[in-house]
């Protein structure tokens, strides 16, 4: 069980939980890149470069939670798929309806993570498994669970909770959150939350 389940980390899926076989799981991607690869679980966790990134997923909905992500590091996979200069976005789909779109410096500036796991234990599927987006950075709707495409592109494209109001951009703003790890009100300054 993952630390996620074990500190009960609210579950959010506006398609409802998908259930995804791993045995055919394929990451596309797709757009404006080089390297158009198709990937594999087993690629993803055996042919790219593995990284553990300690970092917050935190929701513009009022809470965060911090856990070690198992993952490709964003700044490792643009090496791999090599965008073009042209692209400035990339549109992030979940095998399902829900879409959420992150200008690329945000991506590039941050420790944002193509993560399959936590502390080494595979994602259970209410969050996000087999893969799914961590942008630490960011609101937690730009964190697409049940990652099966990335496309990079040179238009935004409004996903699904921006068509529903919530920035395009999705920086974190200041406010309160409350921790998930300690179950306690914690105030935010806005940005990634790193004080703790
Ligand atoms: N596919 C998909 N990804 C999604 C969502 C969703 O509803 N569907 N919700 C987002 C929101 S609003 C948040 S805060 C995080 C929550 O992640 P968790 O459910 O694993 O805690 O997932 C994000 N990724
Ligand atoms: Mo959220």
């Amino acid at each position: 069980m993952t630390a996620l389940k074990e500190m009960n980390t609210p579950v959010f899926a506006a398609e409802g939980i998908l259930h995804l076989n791993r045995a055919d799981f394929k990451l596309e991607t797709a757009g404006l890149v080089e390297n158009p690869a198709t990937l594999s679980l087993d690629e993803i966790k055996n042919t790219l470069k593995n990284t553990v990134i300690d970092r917050r997923l935190t929701s513009v909905s009022g809470w965060s939670v911090r856990t070690n992500w198992n993952g490709i590091l964003w700044q490792d996979f643009v090496e791999y798929v090599k965008p073009l200069a042209a692209a400035r976005y990339v549109l992030f789909s979940s095998a399902s309806e829900y879409t959420t779109c992150v200008w690329m410096p945000d991506l590039m500036e941050s420790q944002s993570m193509i993560a399959w796991g936590v502390d080494g234990e595979p994602l259970e599927d209410e969050y996000g498994g087999p893969l799914r987006l961590v942008v630490p950075n960011l609101w937690g709707y730009k964190s697409c669970k049940w990652l099966t495409k990335i496309q990079f592109i040179d238009k935004y494209h409004t996903g699904y909770w921006e068509l529903r109001g919530y920035t395009h951009r999705g920086l974190i703003e200041p406010g309160e959150t409350m921790d998930v790890n300690t179950q306690k009100w914690r105030p935010i300054n806005g940005g990634e939350v790193t004080d703790f």
